[in-house]
Order: structure tokens, then sequence, then C-alpha cells
């Protein structure tokens, strides 16, 4: 079954995608989310240029040599861009297994390991007040987990907050915009947050928090302490991610669980917060992460040290990431919960697809493959557009993560 071509689809139906599109002798098609938000270009010339050529004539059935060959033939191994390329060709190939064979690809990962994927939703405001409020509209369209975020007094603007009543979405168009920063006021708020939420929600809504790597380890150690009491179901990249060491640092002082990975693009960026049970979620994504293949290998390792899964799903990456990331949650054992950012209505009539959400979890439904199509007419009025997310700094103008 040769791969007889291979295509990449820029769009932007209210956000940048791009799409790997795998095509065989047979006349099946697969697709792969290939979209790295602020830099898609990269990866699209990435694949274009270097991988399509390479990918014309071998056989569709041969998903794992295909990633071997493409991660160990680049010679420069890893990082994001060279990964989400990976991660697109990846998620195709099992797109077209799929397809072929007639089943769903997660009856390919080894069947259900559960009846349906737990999601958590995004909820912010610009105060705690406007928070709750948001967090009692997800509630109320069944969430059974919520993310809440909220501005912080003094700053004009803070990381999850949208503008105005349009849901959250991380990416500008044009130029990158800055954001002012305190992690001391910043400190100051989210407690309180979580104590007026308890206190409205009871105890058995799961409530998450996403620290947007912003802190110190002692910053996050304090934070964790301080949200003890409200069981978060986890707090969210604490620090920046690079030095997994760090890690170490908040452990010793807080029992709130933690998670991290979503910029992470291969298993030798974990593989120590993992070991030494530094986090309890690991949230690597099937396409910044080298697709389905290489998630199940992580997954794999974070089953044996009690870590599981919780991949980011955030409106920047496409409804065939979504798609995949539902079929990996619904197969591996160690499956904690999925992100689940809803898409526009404009990115859901550009990629029609079988899942579905209801009563706070989602389904990946049954057709054969991922269950995602990519309408290209339409996708082809919506051409690509530059855009970046925001960057930060400090209040004494001093450069920090975003
Ligand atoms: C999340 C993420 C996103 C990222 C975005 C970057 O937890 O959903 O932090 O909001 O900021 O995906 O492209
Ligand atoms: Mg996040």
């Amino acid at each position: 079954m040769k791969i007889v071509d291979a295509k990449v689809i820029v769009c932007c139906p209210g956000r940048n995608f791009v799409t790997l599109k795998i095509v065989t002798e047979d006349g099946v098609s697969g697709l792969g989310d290939a979209t790295l938000n602020g830099r898609e270009l990269a990866v699209a010339s990435y694949l274009s240029d270097h991988v399509i050529p390479l990918l014309l004539g071998r056989d569709a059935r041969r998903i794992e040599d295909t990633w071997q060959y493409l991660y160990k033939g680049a010679y420069w191994r890893r990082g994001p861009v060279t990964m989400t390329a990976i991660g697109a060709v990846d998620t195709a190939l099992w797109d077209i297994r799929g397809k072929t064979l007639n089943t769903p690809v997660y009856q390919l990962l080894g069947g259900r390991s559960r009846e349906s994927v737990l999601v958590y939703g995004h909820a912010n405001g610009t105060d705690i007040e406007e928070t709750v409020a948001a967090v009692a509209r997800y509630v109320k369209l069944g969430y059974q987990a919520v993310r809440a975020q909220c501005g912080i007094p003094g700053l004009p603007s803070a990381y999850g907050v949208g503008r105005g009543q349009l849901s959250y979405e991380p990416a500008e168009k044009g130029l990158a915009p800055e954001n002012v920063w305190s992690s001391e006021r910043y400190l100051h708020v989210v407690p309180g947050l979580f104590a007026r939420l308890r206190g409205e929600f009871g105890d058995d809504l799961h409530l998450l928090h996403d620290a947007h790597h912003r802190l110190t380890p002692i910053e996050a150690a304090r934070l964790g302490k301080a949200l003890e009491p409200h069981h978060l179901f986890w707090l969210e990249d604490p620090v920046p991610a690079e030095w997994q060491e760090g890690f170490r640092v908040i452990r010793q002082h807080t029992t709130t669980p933690l998670a991290v990975g979503e910029v992470f693009d291969t298993i030798y960026d974990c593989h120590t917060l993992i070991q030494e049970q530094l986090i309890d979620y690991i949230r690597t994504t099937v396409v910044h992460a080298g697709g389905i293949s290489h998630l199940r290998k992580i997954a794999s390792l974070a089953e044996l040290h009690h870590v599981r899964t919780g991949s980011h799903g955030a409106t920047d990456l496409s409804p065939i990431c979504m798609a995949a990331a539902l079929h990996f949650d619904l197969s591996v054992h160690n499956f904690g919960i999925q992100e689940y950012m809803r898409h526009t209505d404009e990115t859901d009539r550009v990629f029609p697809h079988h899942y579905t959400f209801e009563a706070g979890v989602m389904y990946p439904g049954e057709a054969p493959g991922l269950g995602v199509e990519l309408d290209e007419t339409l996708a082809a009025q919506y051409p690509y557009e530059r855009a970046y997310l925001p960057t930060n700094r400090r209040l004494d103008g001093t450069v920090h993560s975003w």
C-alpha cells in the first residue's frame, strides 16, 4: 500500500491550522494535524520541502518504521518543528490504517479501557466573581471538571482571560502583543479564587488551574500549599519546564497534584519528571510530541510510575489532533483527563468530525480511522493570516515567560 501523494494545507478559519494529507495508491487518504501556534509556516515548509519527498513510495502500513526513519534519519533530532511534522505523518498513517481496516483508531490501540473520556473546559473572568459566573455556565453545560483563571488587579491582562464575552483564544493577529506580569499580585489573588469556587460549587466539581510557566519553584511551592485546602485536580505548568529537576523543590513542599507537558516534544523532556514521580499528570500532545505512536510510549513509561495522562487540547490544536487525542485517551490505561476548549463553528465546518460531547465526557465516535475530514474547498476560503502568541514583561520591564 504505497503512498502516492502528500500535501500540506494551511488555512485560517478564525485561527491558523496546518494539515498534512497523505494519499495511498488505493485512494485512501489520512489526515494529520501539524499546527504549531505562531510558527505554523516553519512546520509547513519542513513537511513540504523535506518530509514529503521521503514519504512518496513508502508503505503506508509501516507506521513505526516511518516514525523511526523520520526521527533517526534527520540526524537533527527533536525540537518542536521536527516533532510536530513527525506527529502529523504518524497521525495521518494511523488514520489511513483505520480506514483501510474499516475500524476506529482506538480499536487498533488495544480497544477501550473505559467507556468515555473525562474532559475539562476553560472558565475565566476579569475578576473572581466573573470567573464564578463562568464556572457556573460550564456546570450548566454538564462539565464535571473546569479550569478557572481570573484577572489580577493592577494588571491590564492575565493569562487565560479573554477579551469581552469572547472565549479565550491564545493567538493574536498581526505582531506579538506585550502583556505585563507580577508574580506577587498573582499569588495574592489565586488562593482567594479557589476558596470562593469551593464555597460556591462544593467538593465534587473538579477544579484545575494553569500557572502557565510563570513562577519560580519556591513560589510554585507556596501556591501549591495555599491551594491544598481546595484540593485541585491539578496545578498546571507551575514553572518553566525545561529544567526537569526543578520540580523536586515544589514536590518537597506540597501535595497539590502537578501537571506539565504541553511544550514537550519527546519522552526525553519528561523521563526524569515521570521516573522520580515529580508530577502527577503528563500533558504531552499528539500534535507536538511525535504523534500517537510516541505518545503511547510516554504513557507506558508514565503508567509504571503512577503518572496519568492529561493531553493538552487548546483551540490551537486542530480538530484532527482532538480526535486523535480522544482515540488515545479511550485506549490507554493510565488516562487522567483531556482538555477540551471548544473550536468555533467556523473551524468545525472546515473540519467536520464524529467526536461528541455529552455530560462532561467525550467519545471519539465509531467512524473508521480518526473520524475527521477536511473540507478543502471551504478551507481555501480562509487563507493564512500571521498571528503570534503574546509576550510578557514584569512591571519593571524585564522579559518574563508568557
Ligand atoms: C492550555 C495552554 C494554552 C497555550 C496555547 C499556546 O493549557 O490550554 O496553556 O492556552 O497557551 O496552547 O499555543
Ligand atoms: Mg496550559
